[in-house]
């Protein structure tokens, strides 16, 4: 199997017992300004292009894991047991499959998230980044964030990300085939005053997966194949807008690659349209209030809700437009961002 492939070369000369009773992390969760979309290789979830972030400061995944004396994983969300017949609970099964070891340990993981699983704020990404780091811990093997990142992608892509605070930038590698050169790290900007507004419109479950979504948007878009070039674009002028600070700059790049992501995943067959009447709408409100000079952007993964760029600044006027809006501050008393952690 390819993914034990990397742990045994993560973990080779590692402990394989817990050093500690538990292990407990928080992660972030992150919202891609410049998309992943779209893998090589689909067991490793190595990506085709390089992607850029924003970690959404304390709005996450926590995460504790001990050993389990039953005879299966036991896992918790937000306080409810998941049954293993849920998707969920494979997911985060098959993921600690990889640290059953010799000794075939069972786990109890118990998953507390302060933002709302279902609005596709890549609450995958700290889940699997936070159990990734938590997985450390409990062993006590003290791996650097770049292994973390390695290990928390082998959960799902995005999760790369989300062991890292502020801009992050996962490199999709190249050399590697088992992809030990894919991983993210944080880029050495801040912008205290960035708010990410979360406009939940649907929390229902999406009807097509981003994995399956992804899967045939890159065997049959015939627009698929601009977009490695338009996420390269995209990055180098986001990192140009973080030098320079220049905020228009980062919510038109931002946007025009959603955008873009988005005409690729209507252009598969069978065609994918995650946005919904009321998505559209606030589309049109946003580019009404920015046409009445208010700087205010948006991005949208796989799914109808929308996430809002805008700074601290305008955050009381655009309150009243999007009055259900929750905020999230990257770059606030975050003592991550000054160690890295
Ligand atoms: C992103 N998304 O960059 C993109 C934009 C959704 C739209 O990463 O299959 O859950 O686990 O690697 O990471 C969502 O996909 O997919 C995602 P897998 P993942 O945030």
């Amino acid at each position: 199997m390819p993914k034990n492939k990397v742990i045994t070369e993560i973990l080779h000369n590692k402990n394989k017992t817990p050093k500690n009773k538990c292990g407990v992390s928080f992660a972030p969760s992150n919202i891609a300004l410049c998309k992943y979309w779209g893998k090589r290789n689909e067991l490793l979830n190595l990506p085709l292009t390089n992607s850029l972030s924003i970690s959404l400061g304390d709005k996450g995944a926590t995460t504790k894991i001990e050993i389990s004396e039953s005879a299966t994983d036991k896992i918790y969300l937000n306080g409810i047991e998941v049954s293993e017949y849920n998707n969920f609970y494979k997911r985060i099964s098959d993921f600690l499959n990889l640290f059953r070891f010799e000794t075939n340990y069972k786990y109890i993981v118990q998953t507390t998230t302060n933002i709302p699983v279902a609005a596709g704020v890549a609450s995958s990404a700290c889940g699997f980044a936070a159990l990734a780091k938590s997985v450390n811990n409990l062993f006590g093997w003290e791996l650097e964030d770049k292994y973390l990142s390695i290990i928390a992608r082998l959960g799902s892509g995005s999760a790369s990300r989300s062991i890292w605070h502020g801009f992050v930038e996962w490199h999709k590698g190249l050399f590697d085939k088992i992809g030990m050169d894919s991983y993210a790290e944080r880029l050495d900007y801040t912008w205290e005053e960035l708010r990410v507004g979360l406009l939940l419109i649907d929390t229902n479950a999406k009807k097509i997966s981003s994995r399956e979504a992804m899967r045939l948007s890159v065997l049959n878009s015939p627009f698929y194949s601009i977009w490695p070039e338009e996420v390269s674009r995209s990055i180098n002028l986001v990192k140009k807008a973080l030098e320079e600070k220049n905020f228009s700059l980062l919510g038109e790049t931002t946007e025009k690659n959603a955008i873009c992501m988005h005409a690729i995943m209507q252009t598969t067959t069978p065609p994918i349209l995650y946005s919904n009447k009321n998505t559209i709408d606030m589309m049109h409100k946003i580019w009404d209030l920015r046409k009445d000079g208010m700087p205010i952007y948006f991005t949208q993964d796989a799914g109808p809700n929308l996430k809002l760029l805008f700074l601290e600044k305008d955050l009381s006027a655009i309150k009243e437009y999007f009055p259900d809006m929750q905020v999230a501050i990257p770059f606030h008393d975050n003592p991550g961002l000054k160690t890295g952690q």
